[in-house]
């Protein structure tokens, strides 16, 4: 256990002073001084400086007077006030200086937003009134900094977004896209206007955005249905012609996820640069058009496409881009490629932390992987999050953090001032839960998160009983879930967002005790108390299963939550596996309470009518060849025709190797020539067998998207409706 405690001490290097700003600025010196904001304060240049600046400092100021108090200078660059620190303002677009002495306060930005962000910056720094003294020259290190609402499923609630607006002014983010896939007015009836209710929301929201110097992005997906002509064209003109009016000042065009005649690049383009001409060009105050190409990451580019929008399009517009593949990180290198096809910056798409493709697991682990030398070969960075929008924050912090200052930017620290600045009064609990649920597990985009529960590898592999060390491992997860789901203080929102993945983490780790239990009693020969354990686990176990989250009325998707799916639970499960086997091998005492195995590990036939599947090559093509069914017995190499079925204990479902060449077969009842191209992946090639008596259904485990096996002319298939029965027969 001290092990265990010194392991989290390490882990958890709280750091942070109260002081620090996030996003770190790029130059500051910050005293331990201090001077008290609850004296009279005199406003200089008030009236000139940027309106949402003078609103958010006056909000924080209590006793503000005509003159004679503590003076607080506040302008912009050209402003008479600032006029004597012109030289100390940077000439960054956004930047500002910002310096407190005993006697002023001054404020200066090379811009609107600059004083804003200025403002942000005294503000971050105040604890209580006090306000330490300071000299800060600051200023962005990519332009565009923010967030793509982007993801499929449940989009943000009206509060959700709000709320991010407010997250994004004080995280110095510029700039929100407005693209949820499942909003019907965005893309599948992107020709109909909103009705008058959601308008209204939208221009709220609107202004929210703006009142937090976000700009609103509104973007439209016309792509799946649109047709090449004027009568189009115009509709998406029309359409932005209402968002407009809605108060909308910078707008996208969205062509991702579709195919066939929407995907034509020349035509794209065409439409793109007649919106151009017809409505951004004729509007005051519209910035240039953002586009989401259909092929938008490398994997999936082809042909001159990327080509024709680079000399075709309006160089002014915009280009989306989310790296080598769909989610990826970002490089220098692949920067390079990119831009050389665009003739332009791309404008980034990161596919993080969104899991609209891996529901079940909430992605909480620091944001990491991205070049920090691509500042200036970018037009703009977007994070495309979690329909969770306030888990979300955790690593939308750190995008704030990455774009501000890209080169001091570091993931870990960021990480922990986010988790600080989400749940200030209980940032351990929170961070514990975070590491915990870090890992996307395999999907079919093939990013994983490292660091997964390192806290728990490092105690067990330090610890001389690691069962022991796990156990006090897990008897701090249940307090720290327990502390989090009870949690009153810090944002309701949060913990109501996450609620059941940390009630899920909590089960987990009762389960996970069990395995100490389980251990110690079969140690001690105690059968009844072995038994009381695992059913103890197997009722965690259900109540884990039980949980869903996102549980409402026309929910999208309701996920079933998967907390510390990659370490965690696969070393319960096996442990629970392998602790039962041996009980059962001594003891009779409760076998009702354990899973029967659907058949024994062996060798088999697998019959279809009387047919051996036997693995003769039918053919053999890029996807593997396949196995065949004969009608004999193969009497001279009958190894060809026997197959290995055994248990695999961590996913508790069947793998099947053939005897003969040792393939197993894979997510497709195929084998792959080439075992290089296809590792076994216990995730994608195990399979659960349903029935009994020799007589079996064979059903794709894991995310193999759980086809059954079936019989096709002479070989085997899958069908993702048709059980087949096959007849496992041992071979004698
Ligand atoms: C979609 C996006 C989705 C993401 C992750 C882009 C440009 N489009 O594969 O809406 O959230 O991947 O599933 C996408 O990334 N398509």
């Amino acid at each position: 256990m001290r092990n265990l405690f010194i392991t989290l001490f390490l882990f958890l290097p709280f750091s942070l002073s109260a002081r620090e700003l996030s996003p770190l600025p790029q130059q500051s010196r910050i005293d331990s001084q201090t001077i008290s904001l609850s004296q009279p304060v005199t406003l200089v240049g008030a009236d000139k400086a940027d309106a949402d600046a003078v609103a958010l400092l006056r909000n924080h100021l209590t006793r503000v007077q005509p003159k004679g108090g503590l003076k607080l200078i506040i302008g912009e660059r050209g402003d008479k006030s600032v006029k004597a620190f012109a030289k100390q303002i940077p000439a960054q677009a956004e930047g500002y200086f910002l310096k407190v002495s005993p006697t002023q306060i001054v404020v200066a930005g090379s811009d609107e937003r600059g004083t804003y962000y200025g403002v942000q910056s005294l503000l971050g720094l105040m604890q209580g009134a006090s306000l330490p003294l300071c000299e800060i020259t600051d200023w962005p290190s990519v332009a565009c900094r923010g967030v793509i609402e982007g993801f499929y499923g449940n989009p943000w609630s009206h509060a959700d977004r709000l709320r991010q607006f407010d997250f994004y002014g004080k995280n110095k983010l510029n700039i929100y896209v407005y693209g949820p896939k499942d909003d019907p007015y965005h893309r599948a009836h992107w020709r109909d206007p909103y009705p008058a209710e959601e308008a209204q929301r939208i221009r709220e929201l609107v202004d929210a955005a703006h009142k937090n110097k976000v700009q609103f992005v509104w973007a439209i997906h016309p792509g799946g249905d649109i047709q090449w002509n004027l009568a189009d064209s115009m509709a998406v003109v029309k359409k932005l012609e209402m968002m407009y009016d809605l108060g909308v000042r910078t707008f996208a065009v969205f062509f991702d996820d579709i195919w066939g005649e929407g995907a034509k690049g020349d035509k794209q383009a065409g439409l793109l640069n007649y919106v151009t001409d017809e409505f951004v060009r004729r509007r005051p105050g519209v910035q240039p058009l953002i586009m989401c190409p259909t092929q938008y990451n490398k994997g999936w580019s082809s042909g001159d496409y990327l080509e024709t929008l680079g000399t075709k399009m309006y160089p002014e517009v915009r280009i989306m881009w989310t790296g080598n593949s769909v989610v990826d990180m970002i490089e220098q290198n692949d920067m390079q490629w990119i831009n050389n096809q665009i003739k332009r910056k791309a404008f980034i798409w990161l596919n993080y932390p969104v899991n609209d493709y891996c529901q079940s697991r909430l992605l909480m682990g620091k944001t990491y992987g991205n070049g920090l030398d691509i500042a200036d070969m970018v037009s703009g960075f977007c994070s495309n999050p979690m329909e969770y929008a306030e888990a979300s924050k955790l690593s939308v912090y750190s995008i704030a953090d990455y774009t501000w200052n890209m080169p001091a930017y570091d993931a870990e620290k960021s990480w922990e001032r986010a988790a600080k600045a989400l749940v200030p009064t209980n940032p351990v609990a929170f961070l514990f839960f975070c590491q915990d649920n870090v890992d996307l597990g395999p999907t079919g985009h093939g990013l994983r998160r490292e660091g997964e529960s390192k806290a728990f590898l490092e105690s067990i592999s330090q610890a001389k009983d690691s069962v022991r060390a796990a156990f006090g491992y897990f008897s701090i997860v249940q307090s720290f879930s327990n502390q989090l789901l009870g949690d009153s203080i810090n944002n309701p929102h949060l913990i109501g967002e996450i609620a059941p993945w940390v009630r899920s983490w909590g089960l987990l780790a009762q389960r996970g005790a069990q395995v100490f239990y389980m251990s110690e009693s079969l140690n001690e020969k105690d059968s009844l108390a072995f038994v009381g354990a695992y059913r103890t686990y197997a009722e965690a176990t259900r109540a884990q299963k039980a949980i869903t989250s996102r549980d409402f009325e026309g929910s999208i998707v309701k996920a079933k939550p998967v907390p510390s799916g990659t370490v965690i639970a696969p070393w319960i499960e096996e442990h629970v596996n392998a602790l039962v086997k041996e009980y059962q091998k001594k003891y009779a005492y409760g076998k009702e309470f354990f899973p029967v195995q659907a058949i024994a590990d062996g060798e088999y036939f697998i019959k279809v009518n009387g047919r051996y599947l036997t693995n003769a090559q039918a053919q053999a093509d890029r996807t593997g060849d396949r196995p065949v069914f004969v009608a004999e017995r193969d009497v001279i190499n009958p190894q060809r025709q026997q197959w290995l079925i055994e248990l695999d204990t961590k996913t508790g479902r069947y793998k099947i190797t053939n005897k003969q060449d040792g393939r197993y077969l894979n997510e497709r009842g195929t084998f792959w020539a080439d075992r290089q191209l296809n590792p076994y992946d216990a995730q994608w090639h195990t399979f659960l067998l349903n029935g009994q008596d020799g007589r079996f259904s064979i059903q794709c485990g894991g995310r193999a998207g759980q086809a059954f096996w079936n019989q096709q002319g002479d070989h085997l298939g899958s069908s993702p409706q048709e059980q087949q029965i096959f007849q496992l027969e041992a071979v004698k």
